[in-house]
């Protein structure tokens, strides 16, 4: 007789307002700083695991196909974690994961993707993790992961030394006031250079990456009183200045390198003229180049507005503060 053990679970995607950008241990995906995110409601992913002891290897299925060898091996040594863990290092499963972005987003992600993978491994083997361990597994499948398993203002720390226990995410602030984040989706034509690469190409040959840790302490040690306080303007601004810092790292590396294309300038030069007119908007860039913008929830219909004359309607989304993950219902 077979034995299955199956759990669903949901995780959203976070945005970080002070960057995690370079690795000290790659093997272990420790980073050099803590960093900051928001967690949101607009992008999830929702994923089953099936652990099942009739399967001979895993199987792994992304938007209803049937990923190949190179996508699966990724899930498969995720898994092993849990296997290990379990004490069950022969036990195979089916993965079936489905990523809910707006249309034409392109805004895969490999957060909010490995949280719901944690989070459902956990909960299938019945392991019992706490958030705060679970978020140490969930950081070894992509280092944004382990802030995707809380909701609202989420800091990892980054620990000490190669202890991997020592390097979680934990939730800072619930995140529960007038906050909104309203994302200018730009479609890319540039070829990607994945945020892996370009952190590590970054620490390696950017002159001022020797800068960055020092800076990140200085924003985390502002920005947590600010957000404490609820005061956007502050958090705004140092999250904006984070930012760009993170950018002009990459522009200064050898070979140079960037995320922005002339859409994300022009964005950015909408959210300015919006602070212009008094409106409270901070811009936030990632590994791409799409455009973030920080605001009141109350203004975000105003902002969304702002963003009409140049970009389509399906292009600029309004994402509130999100939850932590959760478990999802069974069928
Ligand atoms: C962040 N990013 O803090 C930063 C800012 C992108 C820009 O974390 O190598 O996919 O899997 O640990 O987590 C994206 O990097 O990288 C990221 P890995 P990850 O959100």
């Amino acid at each position: 007789m077979n034995e299955i053990h199956s759990a669903g679970y949901r995780a959203h995607t976070n945005i970080a307002l002070i960057k995690y950008w370079g690795k000290r241990n790659k093997e272990l995906f420790l980073p050099v700083t803590s960093s900051l995110s928001l967690t949101l409601d607009a992008f999830y992913t929702d994923t089953h695991v099936e652990f099942d002891t009739s399967l001979t290897g895993d199987v792994f299925y992304l938007g209803g196909e049937l990923q190949n060898e190179a996508n699966t091996a990724k899930v498969s040594r995720f898994l092993d974690l849990f296997r290990e863990t379990a004490g069950k290092p022969n036990l195979y499963a089916k993965v079936t994961s489905v990523n809910h972005v707006p249309t034409a987003a392109g805004l895969a992600s490999s957060a909010s993707a490995f949280a719901a993978l944690a989070g459902a491994c956990n909960l299938a083997l019945d392991l019992q993790l706490d958030a705060q361990t679970l978020s140490t597994y969930a950081r070894q499948g992509s280092g944004s992961a382990s802030r995707s398993l809380l909701g609202g203002f989420v800091e990892w720390h980054k620990g000490e030394g190669d202890e991997s226990a020592s390097s979680y995410a934990e939730a800072f602030d619930d995140a529960d006031w007038d906050l909104a984040m309203v994302f200018v989706i730009i479609n890319r034509n540039a070829k990607k250079i994945d945020s892996r690469l370009g952190m590590e190409h970054t620490n390696q040959t950017s002159p001022f990456y020797a800068l960055w840790p020092k800076e990140v302490e200085k924003d985390l040690a502002m920005i947590k009183p600010a957000i404490k306080a609820h005061d956007l303007d502050t958090v705004g601004q140092i999250a904006e200045h984070n930012a760009m810092k993170m950018h002009a790292m990459t522009i200064a590396a050898k070979p140079s390198f960037t995320y922005w294309e002339p859409a994300s300038i022009e964005a950015m030069t909408i959210v300015r003229e919006l602070r212009e007119q008094g409106i409270p908007a901070y811009i936030t860039m990632d590994a791409g180049p799409n455009v973030k913008v920080l605001c009141r929830a109350s203004q975000a219909e105003t902002i969304k507005a702002a963003f009409a004359p140049r970009f389509g309607a399906d292009q600029v989304v309004i994402a509130k503060p999100g939850p932590a993950a959760h478990p999802l219902e069974k069928e």
